[in-house]
């Protein structure tokens, strides 16, 4: 028998549930890195590797520290759910249960089986299952002759699949239909990257018949997205530019691409749930977009992310589209020291200053009913009002709220009623309009 067990899923899938966030980072319930998404059966899996701080049993405090797997999925991009544990050191045979080295995984589809691959103690195993969310049998063995980390599987349109990885070198080799072996030698991919700093977390994929390949690569002090064009997986590859810039927060970036419903999204991390560690980190999406002629576009990474925020969720104002300058508005933690809880706007008139005060939340969906009001959770001391307007600063106001003062730092939930009914997806922006210091952690609103 070449599997072991098959692992209990009831065992693997115990923290398993729905979560619901429609921004960025699009998982607030672990640090969570290195996201390798894909569409299976019309639905968006993200495999990332988990963050943890360091237990006790591993000795290097400021190093990365992951255990196991766990798998997300979505119809929407906005609404995700968390299919629990997949693969865990502790159930793999080959995997020393105190190396923490469950670093960059990636997952494909063939013939409707699900193979994982994953690095762990510079080696790289396979687990595979009969759906994207397991339960995965895990192999005894690692796969022989692929050394490192960060594998990505490409599967090509004429179903040939390759392992490609980041060893001495990024390498590729192709995969017999067992999908564990070889078919032949590996190879180094051949690009014309500039020679400066370390490349490592490939990522393949192919658009209009234009092979990518696609990688961080340290180019100043952190790393950035790169990406190289070629006509065959097996290069050589022709520098063509960065996908996104580095991110001076954190070291590393890690990303995947994907097409769904007729756009392509990036995914990517960040460590915006850990500014002072970047070893727990974040993963968050956003647009990407091609030009004619094959080249990617730069992208900005932001806040609101991807999809639509219905009008009746909790509008998270602190995942801003745009906010005003940076003396008057900004964000922070609503409690530091639990930082998965998120975070308020601050809202600042420190210098009697005539500017509106004001930040924007892009794509909302009022849908077709008839609003009520609108609910605002809020905490300030001297109070102030508050200005809900659609679309832009001179748009229409949806509501105006009365926000009164409150001492002790309390929060309060202020209920206003609607005075402009809204149809269909607009952008709001929400200006404060008298008032000297204000903190807002989301506002909904209500239908009749
Ligand atoms: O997550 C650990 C390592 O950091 C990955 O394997 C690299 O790609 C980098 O993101």
């Amino acid at each position: 028998m070449n599997f072991t067990k098959t692992i209990l899923a009831a065992a693997l899938m115990l923290s398993a549930g729905a979560l619901a966030y429609a921004q960025n980072p699009i998982i607030n319930s672990a640090y969570c890195a290195d996201p390798s998404a894909h569409v299976f059966n019309g639905r968006v899996y993200v495999y990332p590797s988990h963050d943890i701080p360091a237990p006790y049993d591993f000795s290097r405090k400021d190093w990365f520290c992951m255990a196991d797997y766990h798998v997300y999925s979505s119809d929407n991009l906005v609404d995700w759910v968390d299919h629990g544990v997949i693969v865990d050191q502790n159930y793999v045979p080959w995997v020393n249960r105190h190396s923490y080295s469950m670093w960059a995984p990636d997952c494909n589809v063939k013939d409707g089986k699900y193979y994982f691959y994953f690095p762990a103690d510079n080696r790289i195993g396979l687990a595979t299952a009969d759906t994207p969310y397991g339960p995965f049998r895990c192999e005894e063995q690692p796969i022989q002759g692929a050394g490192g980390i960060d594998p990505c599987i490409f599967i090509d349109d004429d179903g040939a699949c390759y392992l490609i990885w980041s060893g001495q070198g990024m390498r590729i080799a192709k995969l017999k239909d067992n999908m564990k072996e070889f078919d032949g030698e590996a190879k180094t991919i051949q690009h014309d990257t500039p020679n400066r700093g370390l490349k490592e977390g490939p990522f393949m994929f192919k658009r209009n018949g234009i092979y990518y390949f696609t990688f961080p690569w340290v180019d100043e002090n952190h790393e950035c997205l790169c990406y190289c064009t070629g006509d065959s997986p097996w290069g050589p590859f022709k520098y063509q530019g960065k996908i996104m810039e580095q991110n001076p927060q954190c070291w590393t970036n890690h990303h995947s691409v994907i097409e769904f419903k007729g756009k392509w999204y990036l995914f990517y991390h960040h460590n915006d749930y850990s500014p002072n560690f970047d070893k727990n980190r974040s993963v968050c999406v956003d647009e990407i977009t091609f030009n004619d002629d094959g080249s990617i576009n730069l992208v900005t990474p932001t806040k609101r992310g991807v999809g639509v925020t219905k009008a009746t969720s909790k509008i998270e104002l602190d995942r801003y589209s745009k906010i005003a300058d940076q003396n008057h508005a900004w964000i922070e933690f609503l409690r530091t020291e639990s930082p998965f809880e998120g975070w308020k706007t601050v809202f600042r008139n420190n210098d009697s200053s005539r500017n509106p005060i004001w930040v924007e939340y892009d794509r909302v969906d009022f849908g077709e009913k008839e609003l009520d009001s609108v609910l605002v959770r809020v905490q300030s001391n001297v109070g102030g009002t508050i200005e809900i307007h659609a679309d832009s600063l001179q748009g229409p106001v949806i509501a105006t709220v009365d926000i009164p003062g409150k001492g002790g730092g309390e929060w309060q939930e202020i209920k206003s009623p609607v005075t402009s009914q809204m149809k269909g997806t607009h952008d709001l922006v929400v200006n404060m309009r008298s008032g000297l210091l204000m903190y807002i952690d989301w506002i909904k609103f209500i239908e009749k």
